[in-house]
């Protein structure tokens, strides 16, 4: 039998129209102001932002709440030089050999190449892990049990937005970065084999002389329809 469902009172906190269109405003700023950013200075972070951050990702809502994700954080440095190599290796053999005309065009903009820095100078950098299906162990016997996880890649989606939310409002600057293949992330930071590497974030404070590609994002009308 499956289990019945157990309901609470919702917690919600009801706004005056006032104070939402002041938050929705207040949000709106702070996240405009987010750009992926490559230059990063070696200040250390408080491990507590990294920790609330995390813990709002966790919030996300998931597929049949399986919750189908891991947060790795990196702060040693021996491991971060290893990612880089690692990762470095893999750009190179892409821009140089992997991406077609087209995807390098795309990407002329941005003026991204296979060399990585960020990964050693940003002083966390969290790997997210999507669990492919779950696993578990038995506790006596060690005999291993897999089920299935609904819908993982729009959960861990979803849960990165929520992440890359949080440290913005917290004042860090991140970058979505996604080293192909990542398999070598795997091996590195010994994750088990129901889990894939999703993306690399760097977090940190921006490098003092920091800059960003001049690019912009479309307005409202061209992302927004109403029927
Ligand atoms: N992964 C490579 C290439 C790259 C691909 C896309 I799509 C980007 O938006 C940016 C970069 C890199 O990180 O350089």
């Amino acid at each position: 039998m499956p289990p019945k469902p157990i309901f609470q009172p919702l917690n919600f906190e009801r706004l005056d129209a006032a104070e939402q269109l002041r938050r929705s405003r207040e949000f709106l700023r702070v996240m405009r102001q987010r750009r992926s950013v490559r230059a990063f200075s070696r200040e250390p972070v408080p491990l507590a932002l990294i920790e609330n951050a995390i813990r709002a990702a966790g919030s996300a809502p998931s597929g049949a709440n399986q919750q189908p994700w891991t947060f790795v954080v990196v702060s040693d440095p021996a491991l971060k030089r290893r990612m880089r190599q690692a990762a470095e290796a893999e750009e190179k053999e892409s821009y140089e050999r992997r991406m077609s005309q087209e995807w390098l065009e795309a990407l002329a903009p941005l003026g991204t190449d296979w060399q990585k820095p960020h990964i050693e100078e940003a002083p966390y950098i969290i790997v997210v892990f999507r669990q492919a299906y779950g696993l578990d162990f038995d506790a006596d016997s060690g005999a291993e049990t897999r089920s299935r996880h609904y819908y993982s890649e729009e959960s861990v989606g979803i849960a990165v937005g929520f992440l890359l939310a949080a440290l913005q409002i917290s004042g860090l600057a991140t970058l979505t970065h996604t080293p192909s293949p990542m398999k070598f992330l795997s091996e590195i930071l010994q994750r088990p084999p129901n889990e894939r590497a999703f993306v690399l974030i760097p977090v940190g404070y921006p490098a003092a002389d920091a800059k960003v590609p001049a690019i912009s994002k479309k307005p409202l009308g061209e992302i927004m329809v109403l029927r």
